[in-house]
């Protein structure tokens, strides 16, 4: 029954909620000193990604420190290059670094035969995160849309100008379709695994959509993330769906208007009014706030969150942040982001 349900699932259906449903992208991570301990202890991140144990226990700790209304999976959009065959390694204080993929021939040797047996101990960290949450947090699971994990196999990292993904995309669109496809069906079968095991909610993260072109948006971003959509609903019909196409602009128009997706992530530079009166007419929206505000805090933070929600909080909607928390972000501050949100 609908009215049973947590609370961030019934926002995510498109229902008005008795208060926000509050959680944080990379609400686990390096700002909280009980993360750093169990990250120091892992070994390597990957490391940390692939250990049950601990992967469930840093996606608990802010749930036990806050109490938000949803845990995220602790993994990383990465692990499916890893799980593909590419060689992928965390350089300390440097990001993920990549073997680049530099043609065909590199592209021959990615396999999805080895898929699941990498990703193995991620479906068991669902399957712990299921028995240990409390009954009234969500657990989402995510992957990242076939374009920005594509940009981190090609570029080999991360990168300011995305050149050598946008040479492949515009100069051997054959070729980078290819490299798309394998994409859409490793991560729906990827995002299946994780809802068999108990996931109860998706987001897919497009992080870097907003470097493609408006009228290539289509077909590089919203065709590949609607392919894994219809994929993972003709298993599990009913999972919630949210899709964070950051800094499309006008694009978010066009993700607003395919119906197999349930929410839109918004990032920080969609006025409000606009995502209210566009967007949040027609699906549940989550978002915005600057990662910026909650690092400065103080009037700052309460006058940003009260005009998201004088905005959006009179229809299904979800507070979050316009992308993930900044790692030197004072703790107490979400503590006092989430007295604002629920004081409301
Ligand atoms: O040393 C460390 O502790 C590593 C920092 C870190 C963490 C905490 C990385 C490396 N990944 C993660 C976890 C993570 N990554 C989560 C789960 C935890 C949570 O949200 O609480 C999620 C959902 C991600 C997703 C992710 N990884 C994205 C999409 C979201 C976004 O921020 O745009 C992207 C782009 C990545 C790649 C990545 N992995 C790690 C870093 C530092 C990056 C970004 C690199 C870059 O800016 O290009």
């Amino acid at each position: 029954m609908r009215s049973e349900e947590k609370l961030f699932i019934q926002a995510l259906r498109g229902q008005k909620t008795s208060r926000p449903p509050i959680w944080l992208m990379r609400q686990a991570g390096r700002y909280l000193p009980e993360y750093k301990e169990v990250r120091r202890d892992a070994g390597s991140f990957l490391d940390l990604c692939f250990n049950p144990e601990l992967a469930c226990e840093v996606t608990l700790q802010p749930i036990r420190r806050y109490g938000f209304d949803a845990a995220i999976l602790f993994s990383d959009i990465l692990v499916i290059p890893h799980a593909l065959g590419q060689k992928l390694w965390f350089a300390e204080g440097e990001g993920p670094k990549l073997d680049a993929l530099t043609g065909e021939a590199d592209l021959d040797r990615l396999s999805v035969d080895k898929l699941h047996e990498a990703l193995g101990p991620v479906y068991q960290t669902v399957g712990r995160l299921k028995e240990s949450l409390p009954s009234e947090t969500a657990l989402i699971g995510f992957a990242g849309a076939p374009w920005t994990v594509a940009s981190y196999m090609i570029e080999g990292g991360g990168t300011k100008d995305f050149m050598k993904l946008k040479k492949w995309a515009f100069g051997q669109p054959e070729l980078f379709q290819r490299l798309i496809d394998l994409l859409v069906d490793a991560t729906a079968d990827y995002l299946i695994k994780q809802l068999d095991a108990g996931a109860e909610a998706l987001q897919i993260f497009d992080s870097w959509a907003g470097v493609i072109p408006a009228g290539d948006l289509k077909r590089w971003s919203l065709d590949p993330i609607l392919r894994i959509v219809d994929k993972v609903k003709t298993v599990h019909p009913s999972v919630p769906i949210i899709v964070f196409p950051r800094g499309v602009g006008l694009g978010y128009l066009s993700f607003a208007e395919s119906e197999q997706l349930d929410c839109l992530s918004l990032d920080q530079s969609l006025p409000l009014s606009w995502a209210r009166d566009n967007l949040q007419r027609k699906k549940t929206v989550q978002g915005n706030l600057d990662p910026v505000s909650l690092l400065v805090g103080g009037e700052h933070l309460e006058s940003s969150v009260a005009a998201i929600l004088s905005n959006l909080k009179d229809g299904p909607f979800v507070f979050n942040l316009g992308h993930g928390i900044i790692q030197y972000t004072n703790p107490d501050h979400v503590s006092r982001l989430i007295e604002l949100v629920r004081r409301d």
